[in-house]
């Protein structure tokens, strides 16, 4: 019912969705925990005073930020507790000020299932996505390794089911941080190539092993092996 009613409030105007969830990082919860959201929408959208937040009645609702700041249409933006310099580090990415917020507190996130729901400034909820790691979504979940989002970006409501996430370790461009997570923040990684996935099925490790060692290889020579702390710390 909660499912039916957020697609209820959204129609017609959907523009934000939630396209990545690091809920349960082997990095210290909940600063290495990160949420990716996308404008689907054609225009700019201000998410001045809006909140992100966990299952209704669960913890506080975050503030994503008080002063004014766009996200563009077709973009992407990175949620996070930690510095725009410190997670570029930690993850190898080049991400601009404009594809990144620091948020001063923290929703945080279930380890085994949880909703993640974005408010507007009048409390409204414009996306919400209930994830588990039970079918449809990829069963079993791992920790290190986001979900990713693997639909359709244009359709207002495909990031709503659960058949449309995969985690992040079976993608294509995705990186590994500093601290072994697994993820495509600020990207839009593609599902594996099908025929690997055969060969993995048909018990080819010793290909498939191999082509995951040499990926981790490369998506750490891209990282800065220093990695800085936050010093924002809670219990996961
Ligand atoms: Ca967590
Ligand atoms: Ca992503």
């Amino acid at each position: 019912m909660l499912m039916a009613a957020v697609l209820s409030a959204n129609s017609g105007h959907a523009a934000i969705i939630i396209t990545e969830i690091m809920y349960d990082p082997l990095g210290t919860e909940p600063a290495a925990e990160w949420i990716e959201i996308y404008n689907n929408g054609g225009s700019a959208v201000d998410l001045q005073n809006w909140q992100i937040d966990d299952i209704a009645g669960g913890e506080s609702a975050a503030t994503l930020t008080t002063s004014s700041f766009s996200i563009a249409a077709g973009g992407f933006v990175i949620l996070s507790t930690r510095t725009l310099s410190v997670f570029n580090s930690t993850w190898g990415t080049s991400l601009s000020s404009a594809q990144f917020l620091q948020l001063a507190s923290w929703a945080q996130f279930n380890n085994t299932g949880d909703e993640v729901r974005l408010l507007d400034s009048s409390s409204v909820v414009q996306s919400s996505v209930t994830y588990t790691e039970s079918s449809p979504w990829p069963s079993g979940g791992a920790a290190g390794t986001s979900y990713g989002f693997v639909g359709d970006l244009g359709d207002a409501s495909a990031y709503t089911l659960g058949g449309n996430w995969r985690l992040s370790s079976t993608l294509d461009g995705v990186l590994t941080s500093s601290e072994s997570d697994t993820g495509s923040p600020g990207i839009q990684p593609v599902p594996e190539p099908v025929h690997f996935t055969l060969f993995c099925a048909l018990g080819l490790l010793a290909i498939c092993g191999g082509r995951t060692w040499l990926d981790s290889r490369r998506s750490r020579q891209k990282l800065n092996p220093v990695f800085q702390h936050s010093g924002f710390e809670a219990s996961p």
